[in-house]
């Protein structure tokens, strides 16, 4: 078996800029690797299926060296694999040679082939006026079940599944919902972005918004969509009633260098989007309505119904946000350089750095209320540790020590525990842990399945019980008493990811992601 070492990286990058491109046997060769280990996950065309487009485009800045190590090592916190066993280290640089070598024919995802994509399947006219079932329509759970591209619909009183739907393969990033919480909106890694109607239980439409796609948000007032891009390096506003689109942004600077857009947000009262850039030292904030701050220009909708933007300059690159529940102020961290940063909107510039250091994944950031004041959580995705700091100054409050790296973490505001996993240490993924939220202790470890994946919890709209994903193949989905941490039943499910209930949600509880 080879093993990678630093030595191997210098004999590695020694060898010679195109040696297997250039001659006609690695030629050969080098399409031939691609099409055996990683077609599968990223396509045939290099356009990206449940792993990201490789093209030298969404690769960005990596250099085939870099390329070559992701290849034989494989990436943390993604599902791409080591290769290190399947091929040689010429081999892998000869492959990240050419998938920074640009396609024949340029991808090209632009307004006339995201509206060519567009489908309207159940029009809205066409829905039904109420529920066809008989649950709380503001106590549902929508569990996305990675296994087989599925959702199931869940009654959170009763625990039951409502029915289960297909999905597009690869969704990513939380699903969102419409103010009222009847429709919900999904995206796929590879730019699909899907309308359902959780009352009529229908599609109502579809569309293609890009090559290589992040994730979703929803305006505050229900009437726009937008998605994030990585591929092509844009913003794509929808209407939020059949998903037409209404307007592709170009995400680049006045000198023309672009990025790719690592997520977008709902700045829901500010009346606005907030996008999170890869590769420039900006944020953007887009209003979507005349309610919106003003910032000098206009602020609402322009003629023919494109909305401004408002670039704000920030030190560096930041990717991953959290926002303060007034979505005044929103903490940022850099994938890259492990800082983190406060930017305040409304001064529209960085007012503080913080302290963090593992890589803190901030989506999954929560807030709670401790001694009159309020702490902000986050797991680390190269720590095993939470981080908790003061809200109001961002100071380190605690490290409270973990058996791994964590992905996700939840509370809810009835709880007295905040619960979050170990997901990414190879050892420890099958145990979470619940934290006491006053003490700041570790007061219970639970492993449902021992040796299988547990991440990932949701709690019911009145925080009586806590969802959890074991989120295998055949996996589960086992709840508890939230209280006592009694095991209350199991349902079967394809290796469930997330799972996003209602009422949490369209309230923006400040125990779940929004
Ligand atoms: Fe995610 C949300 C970024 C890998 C499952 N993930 C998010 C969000 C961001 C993000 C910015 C918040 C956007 C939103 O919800 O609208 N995720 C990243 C990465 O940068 C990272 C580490 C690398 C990547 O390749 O994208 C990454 N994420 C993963 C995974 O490997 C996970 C576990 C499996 C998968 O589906 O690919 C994964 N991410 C999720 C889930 C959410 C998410 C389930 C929504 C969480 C929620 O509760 O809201």
């Amino acid at each position: 078996m080879i093993r990678w070492t630093e030595s191997m990286a210098l004999a590695l990058t020694g060898v010679a800029v195109g040696m297997f491109a250039s001659s006609s046997a690695g030629a050969m060769e080098t399409p031939r690797l691609y099409q055996q280990f990683c077609a599968e996950c990223h396509q045939a065309d290099r356009l990206g299926g449940s792993g990201p487009a490789l093209l030298p485009e969404s690769l960005g800045r990596m250099k085939a060296e870099q390329a070559a190590r992701v290849i034989l090592e494989g990436r943390p916190a993604t599902q791409m694999l080591p290769y290190k066993d399947k091929m040689t280290p010429e081999e892998a640089l000869a492959l990240a040679q050419w998938l920074l070598t640009p396609l024949d024919k340029p991808p090209v995802w632009g307004e006339a082939e995201i509206r060519a994509s567009h489908v309207i399947l159940h029009p809205m006219e066409s829905l039904p006026p109420q529920p066809v079932f008989a649950a709380d329509p503001l106590n549902l759970f929508v569990v996305v079940e990675q296994g087989d591209h599925h959702f199931t619909l869940l009654d959170g009183d009763t625990l039951e599944p409502i029915g289960r739907f297909p999905t597009r393969m690869a969704l990513h990033g939380g699903p969102k919902f419409t103010p009222d919480g009847r429709f919900v909106f999904f995206s796929s890694r590879d730019g699909w972005i899907s309308k359902f109607d959780l009352h009529g239980l229908k599609l109502v439409a579809e569309i293609r918004v890009g090559v290589n796609t992040r994730n979703v948000a929803v305006s505050g007032d229900g009437k726009v969509v937008m998605a994030a891009n990585m591929l092509p390096h844009t913003l794509v506003i929808l209407d939020a009633e059949t998903l037409a689109l209404r307007q592709v942004l170009p995400v680049a600077d006045p000198g023309g260098a672009s990025s790719r857009v690592s997520a977008v947000y709902t700045a829901a009262p500010r009346h606005s989007f907030v996008a999170a850039l890869k590769d420039l030292p900006q944020v953007w904030e887009i209003p979507y309505n005349d309610q919106a701050p003003a910032w000098g220009e206009a602020t609402g909708p322009r003629e023919g119904g494109a909305l401004p933007v408002r670039r704000l300059a920030i030190p560096e690159p930041l990717d991953d946000f959290f926002f303060t529940a007034d979505y005044e102020r929103l903490m940022g961290a850099s994938r890259e350089g492990g800082k983190g940063r406060v930017v305040h909107l409304g001064e529209g510039k960085a007012v503080a750095d913080i302290p963090i250091s593992g890589m803190p994944h901030l989506g999954s950031g929560i807030l709670w209320e401790r001694d009159g004041r309020t702490v902000m959580a986050t797991p680390n995705l190269k720590e095993n540790a939470i981080t908790v700091l003061d809200a109001a100054d961002w100071s380190l409050i605690q490290r409270i020590e973990t058996l791994g790296p964590g992905f996700f973490m939840r509370g809810h505001e009835e709880s007295p525990y905040v619960w979050t996993d170990n997901m990414l240490s190879p050892k420890y993924k099958d145990t979470v842990h619940v934290i006491d939220r006053q003490t700041l202790k570790i007061v219970k470890n639970i492993t449902p399945s021992p040796g299988k994946t547990a991440a990932h919890v949701e709690f019911t709209r009145d925080g009586r019980y806590v969802l959890l994903s074991v989120s295998e193949m055949e996996g589960e989905l086992v709840i508890y008493d939230a209280k006592t941490l009694d095991e209350v039943k199991r349902l079967p499910m394809k290796k469930p990811s997330g799972k996003y209930n209602i009422h949490n949600k369209i309230t923006r509880s400040s125990g779940t992601s929004h």
